[in-house]
């Protein structure tokens, strides 16, 4: 074992040492590390031998600690817990953006559906369930600063099981899609992948039947300074995602209807529009050149002139509007109770040059999950000690739920202002927004701005006037208001939705429900901040039923680069995460614990009494030998169905007294293989 696999049996525990031991176990590939059950997962950045059929063999079945710490582990734990004990499971994963999050939930799905049920319908739908995640990537991920595959999207997973723990489906629920990269990308960044999929990897027939040019530069929404990114290859991407989702079970003609939408919004793209002058003295827009108008209507089986109306009478930005939705890979529709196990992987904590209202509900979701680590991880170790009838000592931690307050208060939250404002009759801009915060959050301890003049909080002179900053759990974020209101309206005029409803096209019919002229809802659709925070609420109480497991992802440089430890880096992280809050909790009772049995096979060796045999119950077999061994009383307690270790230095003990036996023992055989010889 390099250094300690278990940061509760660190000895001094401090911060310094805790690094230096991920530091350590880096440097010789052991990107996992455990604090008791949860796993810390540093991001390697190289492909690592650690994922073969053979290592899951070896994770197979065994007790958590057994083995070094791998995320298998923690996948197999979960996966028996739900198929033994009828335990409903969540996989959390946590992490800043490219720590590794999207990976480590491809790791569990990948190990589960390796170790669960056989034949030929089961492994039809685990096929299923691994290739929605090319597919969800395609369109959902894109390359970014800090991570050339991000997900630009949060993603729960139900992964569905009969009662023998055989996979029957998923239920895929997406969050809030950052749909204005389609338009606009930061510098240095893509759109979507599957525009550079499709541009790279489609037949030139299929190209030719799409009207599409093989060249992205041909294209305004596809930033040309990005285009290529190392160690992608959009072209044999193209081909997986074409087979995933086939797999997965769209027939040829939605494929088909799926690539026309997504060629229709390259040529969207390119329209542009040119004023022109009104008798009122209004200026009005005009489509400047018809080519890619007439072929996008083409594609979609729209009519040109009615398309060219809604564009020109009212809007003067082309936008698009995308409805994520519970997508169903195979719902198995039986009668009886499903077991469950919940993988989440969202897009994670960002601070960017430039941040806006999709940072904001990115971090903000951030927040929750974070809170939701807190809670569950004091909540379960409070429950176990009174489970097994131990008393329990409190621990402090940093408690973020005053930030998730700041932003999702009913009254005065920061979504609530905005809905506020975006529903308010009048003149709304989005400094009629900052306003309304800077004299409502002004004296929010976690809250920054400077300050409108009628206020008598002044914070920071430094602060640029259109932004806010907040103090979230992982660092402190400038958002620029711009944009807030807009984007969280999120209204497409009625105009453009009926021409949209009105195509010849049943997929694109189906995005735009709210253009059916027969169902004219009056009724203003709620807001994307209400959205989220309503399906983030849901979320949380989904999880907060079900047995969490947690990964914590930690991203180890800021040059996606392996082999590059960056220190400071990292202690950042272990900070924000409350990582050594979480070792403290665990180690303030009791270090370790242990179910009696694996603990009496482990440790029998070292007392003739239980050694080879005990015939009793366990239970008193641990306590024949604690007593043989002599150690102090007051070092251990006996749950009802663990036995719990106080000192870590109690542990090494026995540790050091197995390790010292099974020495003996080979030098023993050694010595009789020898005389034989
Ligand atoms: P994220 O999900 O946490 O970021 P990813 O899981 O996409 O991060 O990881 C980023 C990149 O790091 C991957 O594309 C891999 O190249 C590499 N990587 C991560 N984990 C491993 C691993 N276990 N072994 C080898 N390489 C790995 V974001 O979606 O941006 O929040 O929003
Ligand atoms: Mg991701």
């Amino acid at each position: 074992m390099i250094g300690v696999g278990d940061m509760v049996l660190l000895e001094p525990l401090t911060e310094e040492s805790f690094i230096n031991n991920l530091k350590n176990r880096f440097d010789h590939s052991e990107i996992y590390t455990y604090i008791g059950s949860v796993v810390i997962s540093l991001n390697p950045y190289r492909p690592l031998p650690i994922y073969t059929a053979d290592k899951v063999e070896e994770y197979r079945n065994r007790n958590f600690y057994e083995l070094s710490p791998h995320i298998y582990a923690l996948a197999d734990e979960a996966y028996r817990s739900l198929r033994d004990q009828d335990k409903d499971q969540c996989i959390l994963i946590t992490g800043e953006s490219g720590a590794g999050k999207t990976e480590a939930s491809k790791l569990v799905m990948s190990y589960v559906a390796a170790v669960c049920g056989k034949g030929q319908e089961v492994n039809k739908v685990k096929e299923q369930l691994l290739q929605s995640n090319p597919v969800l990537e395609a369109f959902g991920n894109a390359k970014t600063v800090r991570n050339d595959n991000s997900s630009r999207f949060g993603k729960y997973m139900d992964i569905e099981f009969d009662f023998k723990g055989d996979p029957l489906g998923g239920v895929i629920s997406n969050y809030l899609l950052e749909k204005s990269r389609v338009v606009k990308q930061p510098r240095g960044e893509r759109n979507f992948h599957i525009f550079y999929q499709l541009l790279s990897g489609a037949s030139e027939d299929t190209l030719k039947k799409l009207k599409l040019d093989r060249d992205l530069s041909k294209y305004n929404y596809l930033s040309l300074d990005s285009a290529a990114v190392n160690g992608l290859d959009d072209a044999a991407n193209f081909r997986t995602v074409r087979n995933a989702m086939q797999i997965v079970g769209f027939m040829e003609d939605e494929v088909q209807s799926v690539l026309e939408l997504v060629a229709a919004i390259l040529k969207l793209g390119n329209i542009e529009f040119k004023p022109e002058s009104r008798v009122n003295g209004f200026d009005e827009s005009r489509v400047k050149d018809k080519n890619d108008l007439k072929e996008m209507c083409e594609l979609l089986g729209i009519e040109q002139s009615a398309l060219e109306r809604a564009f020109s009478f009212r809007t003067v930005e082309a936008r698009l509007d995308k409805v994520s939705t519970t997508l169903n890979v195979a719902q198995a529709q039986t009668k009886v109770r499903k077991k469950v196990m919940g993988v989440l992987d969202i897009y994670g904590f960002e601070i960017f040059e430039d941040n806006s209202f999709e940072q904001f509900i990115i971090n903000y979701c951030n927040e929750k999950l974070q809170q939701i680590f807190i809670e569950l991880t004091l909540r379960e170790e409070q429950e176990e000690y009174v489970r097994e009838g131990i008393e329990w000592t409190n621990i402090e931690y940093f408690n973020n739920a005053i930030i998730c307050d700041l932003i999702e208060n009913n009254q005065n939250g920061i979504l609530a202002m905005l809905d506020e404002e975006c529903l308010r009759p009048g003149t709304v801009t989005d400094e009629t927004f900052l306003d309304k915060l800077n004299t409502i959050c002004a004296d929010h301890q976690h809250f920054e701005s400077r300050l409108s003049k009628n206020s008598k909080f002044l914070t920071d002179h430094t602060l640029p006037h259109n932004c806010f900053r907040i103090q979230h759990y992982a660092g402190k974020v400038l958002y620029r208001v711009e944009g807030f209101v807009d984007k969280n309206n999120d209204l497409l005029y009625r105009d453009l939705s009926q021409v949209m409803f009105k195509a010849n096209h049943s997929l694109m019919k189906l995005l735009f429900p709210e253009g059916n002229p027969n169902k004219v809802n009056l009724k203003r659709p709620p807001t994307a901040g209400f959205q989220f925070r309503a399906s983030v609420g849901t979320l949380m109480k989904n999880l907060l039923t079900k047995n969490p497991n947690y990964i914590r992802c930690i991203k180890p440089n800021d040059k996606k680069a392996a082999h590059i430890f960056t220190e400071s880096l990292v202690c950042h992280q272990v900070r924000y995460l409350g990582l050594m809050e979480n070792v403290r909790v665990r180690r303030a009772g009791y270090a370790f614990r242990q179910a009696y049995e694996p603990c009496l096979e482990r440790y029998k060796m070292l007392c003739k009494q239980t050694w080879p045999h005990w015939k009793g119950p366990a239970r008193e077999g641990v306590e024949v030998l604690l007593t043989d061994l002599q150690i102090p009383n007051e070092e251990f307690s006996y749950g009802r169905s663990k036995i719990f270790i106080r000192n870590p230095r109690t542990l090494f003990t026995l540790e050091n007294k197995r390790a010292q036996c099974l020495e003996d023992l080979a030098t023993l055989i050694q010595k009789i293989y020898r005389g034989w010889k």
